[in-house]
């Protein structure tokens, strides 16, 4: 095949959230709005519950069905940087790393999805517990939330940025992976901020807070944003800047919905 222009190739492992504002959606749409090639093999198919709360039904993709888009995609194309997102399962987390470890990846930015809003804390602990052991190792770049920062660490509270950057460092020390802990709202004062550790250099990003509530979606794209831009050639510091930035421009312009919490919107 002719081929004139090679865009960045970015692959996202990550579950379908059927509305659209989270998961592989999220990452396709901040893949195409960062220019680099949206690629995806799906590992589950999440579909929240109007009737019972807007809890989330969850349905696993055939392991040998995640290795048949794996095998597909890493034939097809070298890729530049591979995000991984809700995996849900051990047996998907042993096909996903088992794929894994037969590439060698230039960026493996993991976005350890240990719950989705309105999931029970601990709902899986087999399933944490796996992805530790067998994706974690394999991460370049991680992106834990408020609550897999203090699972990841170790650490019973997280309430300040003090305690945030205690945990980005204690994480980086134990996986070597650059780390962008993510306090969002979550930790009081006027600013969502999210603390960068790679061993060396230590950045306390802070935007100021949209509103008090986390968005659906925030997440999984400012991983997405982070997987883009190091594919494109950015330092991890850099990623870290312009994912950020990205998504409080996604906030700022989110989608209400029905749902109790809005979208964040990809432009
Ligand atoms: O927010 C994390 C997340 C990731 N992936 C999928 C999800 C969610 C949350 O709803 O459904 C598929």
């Amino acid at each position: 095949m002719s081929n004139t222009s090679r865009p960045p190739f970015t692959l996202s492992i990550a579950g379908s959230e059927a509305t659209g504002g989270a998961g592989a959606q999220a990452d396709l749409k901040t893949f195409q709005a960062l220019g680099t090639y949206g690629i995806v093999a799906l590992t589950c198919i999440v579909s929240f519950d109007p009737k019972a709360g807007w809890g989330h039904r969850f349905v696993p993709i055939e392991p040998q069905v995640i290795a048949d888009q794996l095998e597909a995609e890493f034939a097809c194309y070298d890729m530049d940087a591979v995000k991984i997102g809700m995996l849900g399962t051990p047996a998907t987390i042993e096909t996903v790393a088992g794929a894994l470890r037969e590439q060698t990846l230039p960026h493996l930015v993991l976005d350890p999805v240990l719950i989705c809003k309105g999931q029970e804390p601990g709902a899986a602990l087999d399933t944490d517990n796996a992805l530790k052991e067998q994706v974690l190792p394999l991460a370049t770049f991680v992106t834990p939330n408020h609550f897999e920062a203090m699972s990841l660490s170790g650490m019973d509270a997280i309430e300040d940025v003090e305690a945030l950057t205690e945990a980005a460092k204690r994480i980086y020390d134990a996986c070597g992976a650059t780390v962008l802990a993510k306090g969002g709202v979550r930790l009081a004062g006027d600013d969502a901020v999210d603390v960068f550790y790679d061993g060396t250099t230590l950045e306390i990003l802070a935007t100021p807070k949209i509103g008090e509530h986390a968005v659906s979606g925030a997440g999984c794209s400012l991983a997405a944003a982070v997987t883009a831009e190091l594919a494109k050639g950015a330092t991890p510091l850099e990623a870290a800047r312009s994912a950020k930035a990205f998504v409080t421009e996604g906030i700022r312009n989110r989608v209400p919905s029905n749902a109790p919490f809005d979208a964040l919107r990809q432009l």
